[in-house]
């Protein structure tokens, strides 16, 4: 099961042929230095090379009129004259006798990448195209775009698939009101975008790309806007709306199939976006997107306009595609306010619709519709950009590291009796341990005990994560006696490190002696169904729910509301996952977390669970291999209780875990500020 590369060299062949300042940028060479750098790479190489294939009439008008197929048809026997003259009827867009044949092309490409994840022959994929797709409409290009690839894509696998759940992510800088349009009124088509807004002032200028477009009729929820009404988002910005909207909401709508409308003009250095979020957000943005629908992802480029930005940002997609280990990021910013103003605004406008927004706070208060077209705007924190300021495409950011795999990938310490997973393996340390780690172990971990066996498994798990620093290993799990033990041992080893960080996640209940966590070398968050716990310490978070990790939607709630957030802002170097005797959590459940901790710490991540759970073994071994998850059943409202105790906690802590924030501090004024 792999990766599906889709590119041809044709889709290059056709460009702006008269002068236009609006269209300048949409060149040939967006597809060409793209595919160059993944060829440069190695990743090429490393996807299974699909081939393109024009879509057919019948498949454009899935989304197309007859009328505009009809004309876009006469465009390649068109003179210059006639083709200026008709493209004019459209904004933003241009023709050339050749993009007919190329937007068929664009189109089919991304069906032919939604028959190869759909039939098994890989397991997802990219397709490189030109044109873009998302803002051309039912009977009229725009915006660079001819056919919808995206849109035909979604209704062809409905169609030709039985697909009963799409979801769409447009991460694009601009709003894909095309696809908008298209799935407006259907609740089979849950379409996500985010995009510069500016309270209206940006292209394309309009009232519907706003937060409170949230769908028509039956398809009310199933349109979500994220508006950016300041340029200069980064990397928090965007992690922020993932974590607190976009995740809860598609893992709620349980999709069969993820279509990305993979833009890359929201990356730092695009002229159109100017914005700020870096290459190696991409990688993250793909891997959080790969758990969903067992995996079936088809990422289709759309814009884009930065060279640089642009090829590096296809590499870290296709990178993570490929399922190598993800780059940590660094300098991770708190989110703005004007980013929170619009989660605040998107998540009330769609508590109603989703149970995982059920308790979303109010918008902030004040008209903001009145707001919505402002002659002067205030500053905000992030300047605008001045005459001395640098213009995006000056921007200068450093290359994303290369992404190393580690020779072995999952390495296993098990008890005697049981079988290693295959693709695991075995770890056997060679090397006698180290007579200091022997002595430490024995005066704190094995004092009554003159037991060989456990100190054999301790030995070997503190090889284990030192193969990990040394990215030899890149995961591990491990079967041992008593977890509570073996956590606080290679906490304490970890800790003697200088510049190692953990963090701990522990699921289910259990005592965690509190000392653990107070120098900040670790950071534990404790799942579980027992109150008794206080925080002790910014380091130290005990996340109660009423039914512990046995309750999927207030499990899954505190994963993607708290976890997550945590996690990037902690930006540990090994993550610890402990299971707790009997703690209750479903297989499914299981695999999502494992899956969804792989962002953290370029995947190091040893999972320890009791002696006894012989049965989780495979399961675990083969997410920590890459395999996705199993999707989880459609979930209900997470218990009132949970929602707000963890509301509480949350209103504690978000004043030192800033990426745990979901609306506007209030201390900042409202919104006459913002
Ligand atoms: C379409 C696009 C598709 C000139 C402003 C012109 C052009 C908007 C078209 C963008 N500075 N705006 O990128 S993804
Ligand atoms: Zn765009």
């Amino acid at each position: 099961m792999g990766t599906a590369l889709i590119y041809d060299v044709e889709m290059t062949r056709y460009k702006l042929l008269w002068v236009d300042p609006a269209c300048k940028i949409e060149v040939p060479e967006r597809l060409t230095v793209s595919y160059e750098a993944l060829v440069r790479g190695g990743l090429a190489d490393r996807c299974i090379s699909v081939p393109v294939r024009e879509a057919t009439d019948e498949e454009i008008l899935l989304v197309h009129s007859e009328e505009y197929l009809e004309a876009v048809k006469k465009t390649p026997y068109m003179t210059l004259e006639d083709l200026k003259e008709f493209t004019l009827q459209y904004g933003d867009v241009y023709f050339h006798p050749n993009i007919y044949h190329c937007a068929k092309l664009a189109a089919g490409s991304a069906l032919h990448l939604v028959d190869s994840v759909m039939t098994g022959k890989v397991r997802n994929g990219m397709a490189l195209v030109r044109p873009p797709g998302h803002h051309s409409m039912h009977s009229a290009a725009n915006g660079f775009c001819v056919f919808n690839n995206v849109a035909i894509a979604a209704q062809y696998a409905k169609q030709k698939y039985g697909v009963k759940r799409v979801l769409i992510i447009d991460w694009d800088i601009h709003h894909g009101q095309g696809v908008q349009y298209c799935f407006e009124d259907d609740p089979s088509v849950l379409y996500f975008s985010w995009h510069r807004f500016e309270h209206q002032k940006f292209w394309p200028h309009l009232r519907e790309s706003d937060y409170d477009s949230v769908g028509k009729a039956y398809g009310a929820g199933f349109n979500i806007n994220v508006p950016w009404n300041k340029v200069g988002m980064e990397n928090g910005d965007y992690l922020t709306v993932f974590c607190h909207i976009l995740l809860p909401v598609a893992y709620e709508f349980c999709p069969d199939l993820v279509l990305v409308c993979a833009g890359f003009d929201s990356a730092i250095g695009d002229p159109e976006g100017e914005m700020c979020a870096t290459p190696d957000i991409f990688a993250h943005l793909t891997h959080l997107l790969m758990n969903l629908a067992g995996g079936k992802l088809c990422a289709v480029l759309e814009g884009g306009y930065n060279l640089t930005s642009l090829s590096q940002s296809v590499c870290q997609t296709v990178q993570t595609l490929l399922g190598d280990p993800l780059p940590r990021l660094s300098n991770l910013s708190a989110p703005c306010k004007s980013a929170l103003e619009s989660l605040q605004c998107a998540r009330s406008a769609h508590r109603q619709y989703w149970s995982s927004l059920k308790y979303a706070a109010d918008a902030p208060t004040s008209e903001i519709s009145t707001k919505r077209i402002k002659l002067a705007e205030k500053e905000d924190e992030r300047p605008e950009i001045g005459e001395e300021e640098k213009s995006p495409e000056e921007k200068v950011w450093p290359e994303p590291p290369q992404r190393v795999s580690p020779p072995i990938h999952t390495a296993s310490v098990l008890p005697n009796d049981v079988v290693c997973p295959g693709g695991c393996q075995p770890l056997t340390s060679s090397e006698d341990p180290d007579p200091l780690i022997v002595s430490k172990l024995k005066e704190n971990f094995l004092k009554d005990a003159d037991d060989s066996d456990a100190f054999t498994a301790f030995s070997n798990l503190i090889t284990l994560i030192k193969k990990m620093e040394m990215n030899q290993i890149c995961n591990g799990l491990a079967l041992v006696r008593n977890v509570t033990t073996a956590m606080m041992c290679l906490i304490q080893h970890s800790a003697a490190t200088p510049g190692n960080r953990v963090l701990v996640v522990c699921v289910g209940n259990g005592k965690i002696p509190s000392h653990v966590t107070s120098d900040g070398k670790t950071l534990l968050v404790h799942i579980s169904s027992e109150d008794r716990q206080e925080q002790k310490s910014k380091y130290y978070i005990p996340l109660c729910l009423k039914k512990g990790c046995s309750d999927m939607s207030g499990f899954i709630h505190s994963v993607f509301g708290f976890l997550l957030p945590l996690g990037y802002e902690y930006d540990p170097s090994l993550v610890l996952l402990v299971q707790m005797p009997d703690s209750g959590v479903c297989d499914s459940m299981w695999q999502q977390l494992i899956g969804l901790l792989r962002s953290f710490a370029q995947g190091h991540t040893l999972v320890l669970m009791q002696e006894d759970e012989k049965a989780l073994v495979d399961l675990t071994a083969s997410t920590l291999l890459g395999e996705p998850a199993l999707p989880l059943e459609q979930l209900q409202a997470p218990p009132t209780e949970d929602v707000k105790t963890l509301e509480m906690l949350r209103h504690r802590l978000q004043t030192e875990w800033k990426l745990l924030q979901t609306t506007v501090p209030p201390e900042s004024g409202g919104a006459d500020e913002l």
